[in-house]
């Protein structure tokens, strides 16, 4: 088993019901759910001109092997309508690895951690809410530690909870 974490995103259709279904689908695709964030409410970063996201981190455990998770996670993008078209344009879910235990990967098709995780505010905001600790392999430093090194959390603004509700109602 692998402690997991990863980073959802959209900014596409009714926001909080697109991060509960793929909640509700990372479980069934073989991810046992630990640790849910808050929604935060986040400025686009990268393409500026198009709505701004909610964003939540989940923690996770799972037996499957990096490239499956990948496998499993873009399965549920593409099955949510997720048509990829312009590098960081609007999607209505996007599923980051950010770490997977203390691996250290870079692949083809798949950088663990994320490449970007340690830049984000929208990462690192709801990361810190529920592994303040989770240490990032690569450069040595706990979440908490990632978060306090950028710039104050601007354009990152607390939106609620996925409520029990809004998760049941996806079943
Ligand atoms: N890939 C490599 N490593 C990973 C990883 N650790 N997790 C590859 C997931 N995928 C990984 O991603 C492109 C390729 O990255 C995948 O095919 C996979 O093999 P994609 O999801 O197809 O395309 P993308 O998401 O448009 O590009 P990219 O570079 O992944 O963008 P990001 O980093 O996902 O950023 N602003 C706010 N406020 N909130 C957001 O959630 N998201 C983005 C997308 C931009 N701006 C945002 C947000
Ligand atoms: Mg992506």
């Amino acid at each position: 088993m692998a402690i997991v974490y990863l980073s959802l995103g959209g900014n596409m259709g009714d926001r909080a019901a697109n991060l509960a279904q793929a909640i509700e689908q990372i479980e069934a695709g073989g991810v046992s759910i630990t640790r849910l964030s808050s929604v935060y409410e986040t400025e686009p970063v990268g393409l500026p001109d198009q709505p701004w996201f909610l964003n939540l981190v989940c923690a996770g455990e799972t037996s499957l092997a990096p490239i499956d998770l990948l496998d499993m996670l873009q399965a549920i993008e593409t099955e949510m309508g997720r048509v990829r078209t312009v590098r960081w344009g609007p999607r209505p879910i996007d599923v980051d690895i950010l770490l997977y235990g203390d691996l250290i990967l870079d692949s083809r098709r798949l950088t663990i951690p994320h490449r970007l995780m340690a830049d984000r505010a929208f990462v690192l905001v709801p990361l810190v809410e529920i592994a303040a600790d989770a240490v990032h392999p690569g450069l040595k430093a706990t979440a908490r530690e990632l978060l306090s090194r950028i710039e104050p959390a601007s354009g990152v603004e607390y939106w609620g909870g996925l409520t029990q509700r809004s998760l049941r109602s996806q079943r």
